[in-house]
C-alpha cells in the first residue's frame, strides 16, 4: 500500500492504490433521478436510482440484469460498449425514459487509473474480460461513443467508479461509519479513505479520498511468493492472465473451485481419492464450481457431506464417505486460506486509516459485497474472526450490501451532482470577496484621490483619508542619545519602555519594556480611569526600573487618529479598535495625561512628543535603514504614514522638506468610496461593531474584524445548508468567537486539517467533517487574501505617489512594517507584496518588519526633539 501511495514507487508497485475522485459521502440532501450501470460482476445490471431527501430521505430502485455474453467479453471493445449501450436503450425504453437526459454512473469494476470522476482508463481487464481495444483508453469516452454511435438517446456520464466504491457508498447511505468497500466475488478488491496528504500521485492535502487498492494484483511482484502453492501456480498458467491477479487468483470465486478441482485432481493422481480413478468431468477447467464450496463447506458438516457426495457424483465420481470427507476438508482449507488472506489485507488497510486518525480505538464499517463473501457464511465467519483477531483493539462491524453497487453509483452521481451545485453557489458567495486586477486598481486610484482630498484645505473635511499632519520632519541623525520613556497604547498590547539611545561610534539603542493588559471595561469606562490605568502601569514600571526619582522626556505612541497642530499635542478624532473611553474625544491626550500623572502625584515626566504607531514604526525601521519613508500596521487595526512633500500638505505653513503624514487610512471607504467591493458580511460586520459607518477599510482588512468576517460566510454557507450539513452550533453565533488568529494557524502549515479540526471542534462543531475543513479553511484564504489585496492596493497609491511626487521614474523605497497578522499570517505579507508589484510597478519596495515595535520609534522622535531643542 505504502508503495502505492507513493510517487516514485507507484509506478513498480504490484497494489496500485489508484485515486477515485470520491471525496464526500452522502449528506441526506442528495435528490434526483440517476441511471447506473454496475458492469464487471457475475451480472451486468442497469438501474434506475430515485433519490429522496430530507423527512422523505429514502432510495428506490429499478433494475434489469441483463447477460455479458463471453464472445462479447472477449470480442472488441466497441462490440462491448455497444452491448452496454443496446442494454441500456432497452431499459430505458422499457421504463418510458429515454427522452430524458439523466444523469448516469457507472460502476465499472476493473483497475482504472482516473484523472477525473467521469475520465478513467482502463489498466488491464481483469475476471476473464479480455475485449480488445480498450486496455489504455478512457472507458468513459468508449461508452459515451458507443451512445452517440447509438443516436436514439442521450444521457449524461457524471461519474465511473470501480465496485469497491459503490459498495461502500451504497452502505455508507446507511451507516456514515463505512469507509471501507470490500468485493469478494467473482473478483475481490477493496477500496477506502485515505488523507489526501498520503496519495502522492495528486496534488493538495486538504482532506480525504477513496482509494481503490486493487489488491487483487498483491503479489505481481513475487511478495507471495513464499505462501503460493504450485497449485497456485497452476491456475495461475492456466488463466488468461498469467502472472497478473495472484492475490486474487488465491481467493476470488472465479479461482476458488478451481483450486479445490486442482488439488483433488492431484489427490487422485496420488491415489489418495476415489482409489485413483478419476473422470474426465474431474480434469475440465472450472467443473468444480466455486458455488459448490458454499454447500459443501457449511457449519452443518452432515449436510456438507450429502452436498459433497452430490457434486462428486456430477462430475461421475463414485466418491466413499471418506472422499467426501476428505473433499470437504478441501473446500475448508481452500475457504479458510481464502478468507485469513483477505482477513490479513483488510487489518492492514484498518491499520492505515487507524494511524491516519492517530486513533486510539478505531470505530468503522466495511460495506460488502460479492457473491462468496454473500453466499459462502463460513467464508465471512472466518473472515470477520480473524478479522478481530488481528485487530482485537478495533470496533470493526461488516455491512453486507443489499443493493448492490449500482445504488452505490448513483450516490456518487447524486453527490457529486450535490457537491458541485454546492460548490457553484459557494463560489458564486466568495466570488463577492474576490477583486479582480482592474477592481483593485480602482481601489488605488480612489484611495490616490482621497489622499489628495485629504491634503488640500479645501476637501480635507469631508475627506475619509485625513492624511493628519504629525510634525516629525527629520529622521535620527546619530548624535542623539540619552533614555527616554515611551509608551505604546492602542496596539493588541499596552507597553511602557525605556529607550537608551548611545550616539557616534557606538550608536545603539537599548530597551527595556513591560507588557500590560488593558482590560475592556478600561477601554470602555471613562477616560479618566483609562488614563489612570495607563498612569498606574508608568508608575509600575518606574518602580520596577528603579527610576521613580527620574523625570525622563517622553514619547507617546498612541495609535488612534489624533489632529496635531505640534509634536506633543494629539487631539483625538474618534476612537477605533473596540476602545471607546468617554471623555476623550476632542480632547488632547497628552493633557488627559498630564492629568492623570498629575492626580497620582507621584512621579513627574517630560511630555515630548505623541506619536501615531505607524509613525514610530517607520522611525523604529527608519533608524537602521535610511531609506525607510513609510510606515505601515496590519495588526488589530490598520493604517500607514509616509514621509509627504511640506507643499502638498496645505494643513500646516511652509513649503520646505517633507513630514511625516498619517493617512488614517483605515477610514477609506467612509464615504462610500467602497461600497461596491463591500459584501453583505462586510455589511453586518460593520453594523455589529462599535462604530457602524466608521473604518470600513480597516473591517475589510484587519485582526479585529478578519475573524468576524469569516464567521458570517461560514454562518451564511450553514444556514444554506452549504457547509456542516447545515448544522449551526451555538457557539459559531457568538460575536468574536472565530479569533482572527485562527485564520493564521487555518492556513498555517501541512497539518492544517488536524488544526482546522480542533479549531472546529472548539466552536462546538464536533461533527464537522474533512470536506467542512477543507470549506472552512478555503474562506479563510479567501477572506485573507482579500485583505492582503487591499492593503496591497492602498500601499501602491502611497509609493507611487512618493515617486511622483519626486519626478522619478523609478523609486526605491524601504517600508517599515509591524502588527500581529502582517507578522503571524502564513501568507498575507506575500500576497500582499505581489499586489503591490503588480499594481505599482515602478516601485522598488522593501518590506523591514520591525522587531522592536514602535516604542522605539516614539523614543527616537523623542530624541530628534530634544537634541533639536538643545540645539536651539
Ligand atoms: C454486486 C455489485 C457489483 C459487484 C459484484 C461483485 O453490485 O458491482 O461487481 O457484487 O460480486 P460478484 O457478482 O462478482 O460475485
Ligand atoms: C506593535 C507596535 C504597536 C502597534 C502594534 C500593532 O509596537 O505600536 O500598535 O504593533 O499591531 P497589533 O498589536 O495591533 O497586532
Ligand atoms: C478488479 C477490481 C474489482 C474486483 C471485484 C477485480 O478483478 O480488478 O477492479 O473491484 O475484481 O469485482
Ligand atoms: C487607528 C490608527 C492606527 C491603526 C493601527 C487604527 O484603528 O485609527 O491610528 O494606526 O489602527 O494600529
Amino acid at each position: 500500500m505504502d508503495k502505492g501511495l507513493c510517487r516514485d514507487t507507484n509506478p513498480t508497485a504490484a497494489v496500485k492504490m489508484l485515486p477515485t475522485f470520491v471525496r464526500s459521502t452522502p449528506d441526506g440532501t442528495e435528490q434526483g433521478e440517476f441511471l447506473a450501470l454496475d458492469l464487471g460482476g457475475s451480472n451486468f445490471r442497469v438501474l434506475l436510482v430515485k433519490v429522496m431527501a430530507g423527512g422523505e430521505r429514502k432510495v428506490e430502485m429499478e433494475n434489469q440484469i441483463y447477460s455479458i455474453p463471453e464472445c462479447i467479453m472477449r470480442g472488441s471493445g466497441s462490440e462491448l460498449f455497444d452491448h452496454i449501450v443496446d442494454c441500456l436503450a432497452d431499459f430505458m425504453e422499457k421504463l418510458g425514459i429515454k427522452d430524458k437526459k439523466l444523469p448516469l454512473g457507472f460502476t465499472f469494476s476493473f483497475p482504472c487509473q482516473q484523472t477525473k470522476l467521469d475520465e478513467s482508463v482502463l489498466l488491464s481487464w481483469t475476471k476473464g474480460f479480455r475485449a480488445s481495444g480498450v486496455e489504455g483508453k478512457d472507458v468513459v469516452s468508449l461508452l459515451r461513443k458507443s451512445i452517440r454511435k447509438r443516436g436514439d438517446f442521450d444521457i449524461d456520464i457524471v461519474s465511473m467508479i470501480n465496485d469497491t466504491v459503490g459498495t461502500m457508498m451504497t452502505c455508507g447511505y446507511d451507516d456514515q461509519h463505512c469507509e471501507i468497500g470490500l468485493i469478494v466475488g467473482t473478483g475481490t478488491n477493496a477500496c477506502y479513505m485515505e488523507q489526501m496528504r498520503n496519495i502522492e500521485l495528486l496534488d493538495g492535502d486538504e482532506g480525504r479520498m477513496c482509494v481503490n487498492t486493487e489488491w487483487g494484483a498483491f503479489g505481481d511482484d513475487g511478495a507471495l511468493e513464499h505462501l503460493r502453492t504450485d497449485i497456485d501456480r497452476e491456475i495461475d498458467a492456466g488463466s488468461l492472465n498469467p502472472g497478473k491477479q495472484l492475490f486474487e487468483k488465491m481467493i476470488s470465486g472465479m479461482y476458488m473451485g478451481e483450486l479445490v478441482r486442482l488439488i483433488l485432481v492431484r489427490m487422485t493422481r496420488e491415489q489418495l481419492l476415489f482409489q485413483g480413478k478419476a473422470t474426465p468431468e474431474l480434469f475440465t477447467t472450472g467443473s468444480f464450481s466455486t458455488s459448490y464450496i458454499y454447500t459443501i463447506d457449511n457449519d452443518k458438516e452432515e449436510e456438507g457431506l450429502v452436498s459433497a457426495d452430490k457434486v462428486l457424483r456430477r462430475l461421475n465420481l463414485d466418491p466413499s464417505l471418506e472422499d467426501c470427507i476428505a473433499t470437504q476438508r478441501v473446500c475448508q482449507i481452500v475457504s479458510t486460506r481464502a478468507a485469513h488472506l483477505c482477513a490479513a489485507t483488510l487489518v492492514a488497510v484498518l491499520r492505515q486509516i487507524r494511524d491516519n486518525k492517530a486513533a486510539e480505538k478505531l470505530r468503522t464499517t466495511i460495506g460488502v459485497d460479492g457473491s462468496v463473501y454473500k453466499n459462502h457464511q463460513e467464508f465471512s465467519r472466518r473472515l470477520h474472526k480473524m478479522v478481530r483477531r488481528l485487530v482485537p483493539d478495533c470496533d470493526v462491524r461488516f455491512l453486507q450490501s443489499q443493493c448492490g453497487s449500482g445504488k452505490g453509483a448513483a450516490m456518487v452521481t447524486a453527490v457529486a451532482y450535490r457537491v458541485a451545485a454546492q460548490h457553484a453557489e459557494r463560489q458564486q458567495i466568495l466570488n463577492t470577496l474576490r477583486l479582480s486586477r482592474e477592481q483593485l486598481l480602482d481601489v488605488k486610484e480612489r484611495m490616490s484621490e482621497e489622499m489628495v482630498r485629504g491634503l488640500s484645505k479645501q476637501t480635507h473635511e469631508q475627506s475619509s483619508v485625513k492624511m493628519l499632519p504629525t510634525y516629525v520632519r527629520s529622521t535620527p541623525d546619530g548624535t542623539e542619545h540619552g533614555d527616554f520613556l515611551a509608551l505604546d497604547l492602542g496596539g493588541s498590547s499596552f507597553r511602557v519602555l525605556l529607550v537608551q539611545v548611545q550616539s557616534g561610534k557606538r550608536r545603539n539603542v537599548d530597551m527595556h519594556h513591560k507588557i500590560y493588559s488593558i482590560p475592556q471595561e478600561t477601554m470602555q469606562g471613562t477616560g479618566e480611569e483609562l488614563f489612570d490605568h495607563i498612569v498606574y502601569c508608568i508608575a509600575d514600571f518606574l518602580e520596577y526600573m528603579g527610576m521613580k526619582g527620574r523625570s525622563l522626556p517622553l514619547g507617546f505612541t498612541f495609535s488612534f487618529p489624533c489632529h496635531q497642530s505640534k509634536l506633543d499635542e494629539g487631539i483625538l478624532l474618534r476612537w477605533t479598535k473596540g476602545f471607546k473611553a468617554s471623555g476623550c474625544v476632542g480632547q488632547d491626550v497628552i493633557t488627559l495625561l498630564k492629568d492623570a500623572v498629575r492626580r497620582r502625584q507621584d512621579f513627574d515626566l517630560n511630555f515630548v512628543a505623541v506619536v501615531n504607531d505607524t509613525v514610530g514604526t517607520m522611525m523604529t525601521c527608519g533608524y537602521e535603514d535610511p531609506k525607510c519613508e513609510v510606515g505601515l500596521i496590519v495588526g488589530t487595526g490598520t493604517n500607514a504614514c509616509y514621509m509627504e512633500e511640506m507643499q502638498n500638505i496645505e494643513l500646516v505653513e511652509g513649503d520646505g522638506g517633507r513630514m511625516c503624514v498619517n493617512m488614517e487610512w483605515g477610514a477609506f471607504g467612509d464615504n462610500g468610496e467602497l461600497d461596491d467591493f463591500c459584501t453583505e458580511f462586510d455589511h453586518t460586520v460593520d453594523d455589529c461593531s462599535s462604530n457602524p459607518g466608521k473604518q470600513r477599510y480597516e473591517k475589510m482588512i484587519s485582526g479585529m474584524y478578519l475573524g468576524e468576517v469569516v464567521r458570517n460566510v461560514l454562518l451564511d454557507f450553514t444556514a444554506k445548508g452549504l457547509l456542516f450539513r447545515g448544522k449551526l452550533s451555538e457557539r459559531l453565533k457568538t460575536r468574536g468567537i472565530f479569533e482572527t488568529k485562527f485564520l493564521s494557524q487555518i492556513e498555517s502549515d501541512r497539518l492544517a486539517m488536524r488544526q482546522v479540526r480542533s479549531i472546529l471542534q472548539h466552536l462546538g462543531l464536533t461533527n464537522s467533517t474533512c470536506d467542512d475543513s477543507v470549506l472552512v479553511k478555503e474562506v479563510c484564504s479567501v477572506v485573507a487574501r482579500r485583505a492582503a489585496q487591499l492593503c496591497g492596493a492602498g500601499l501602491a497609491a502611497v509609493v507611487d505617489r512618493i515617486r511622483q511626487n519626486r519626478n522619478l521614474n523609478h523609486i526605491s523605497i524601504t517600508v517599515g512594517v509591524d502588527g500581529t497578522l502582517y507578522k503571524t499570517h502564513p501568507h498575507f505579507s506575500s500576497i500582499m507584496q505581489e499586489t503591490l508589484q503588480d499594481l505599482a510597478p515602478q516601485c522598488q519596495v522593501t518590506f523591514q518588519k520591525s522587531e522592536d515595535g514602535s516604542g522605539k520609534g516614539a523614543a527616537l522622535i523623542t530624541a530628534v526633539a530634544c537634541r533639536i531643542k538643545s540645539e536651539g
